[in-house]
């Protein structure tokens, strides 16, 4: 857990003596405990599958008889090799579909991606308010803010991860971001 390049230094040079090894361990330990208590808040992470880095994800804090909600986040394509996020599934909801948006006539719609969503290789793909998304439909209860999801995404080459949504504001646009401007989306809409 102790990432830290100038702790790995130190451990090296002070091998030879296992007190100092020993004291060098507490510090790493207590960095370690530091960084597991930075997770207990919503923040920006990174999940490393394969070639796919998923990043940035997040979702909305919901009125209590919501029915939907939505899931945001980026995913990576380092690979040279086309991916596709086939599917997701989380308990939060009975079902999670791949959306994206598209005006219907004048009118801005979503609907479902029956084929998946593509990542080709050495792009990223965003799905963010107003665009690609995932849709968890049949909520279970309602999201609150402050709380964090897990979201399992399926995808064609890299397989299935875990990924944790933090529950944002209701008005998120993106991840460490607040708010949207009124008039904007409600998020009901997505
Ligand atoms: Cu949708």
């Amino acid at each position: 857990m102790c990432g830290d390049t100038l702790c790995s230094i130190r451990m090296e040079n002070t091998m030879k003596t296992t007190f100092i090894s020993a004291a060098l361990l507490a510090v790493c330990a207590t960095f370690a405990q530091a960084e597991s208590h930075a997770m207990d808040m919503p923040m920006a992470h990174e999940v490393v599958l394969g070639d796919l880095t998923v990043s940035d994800a997040f979702t909305r804090a919901t009125l209590p008889n919501a029915p939907v909600a939505g899931g945001f986040l980026n995913v990576m394509n380092n690979g040279t090799v086309d991916d596709r996020l086939i599917s997701a599934i989380t308990a939060i909801s009975k079902d999670t579909q791949i959306h994206e948006m598209a005006m219907d006539g004048d009118v801005m719609k979503m609907r479902e991606l029956p084929g998946g969503l593509p990542v080709p290789a050495g792009q990223t793909v965003t799905l963010a308010p107003g665009g690609y998304h995932l849709m968890f439909m049949g909520l279970n209860g309602p999201l609150l803010e402050g709380e964090t999801i897990t979201v399992r995404l399926m995808f064609e080459v890299a397989g299935e991860v875990d990924v944790q949504l933090p529950v944002g504001a209701s008005n998120q646009r993106m991840i460490g971001h607040g708010e949207m401007k009124m008039g904007d989306m409600p998020a009901a809409s997505e």
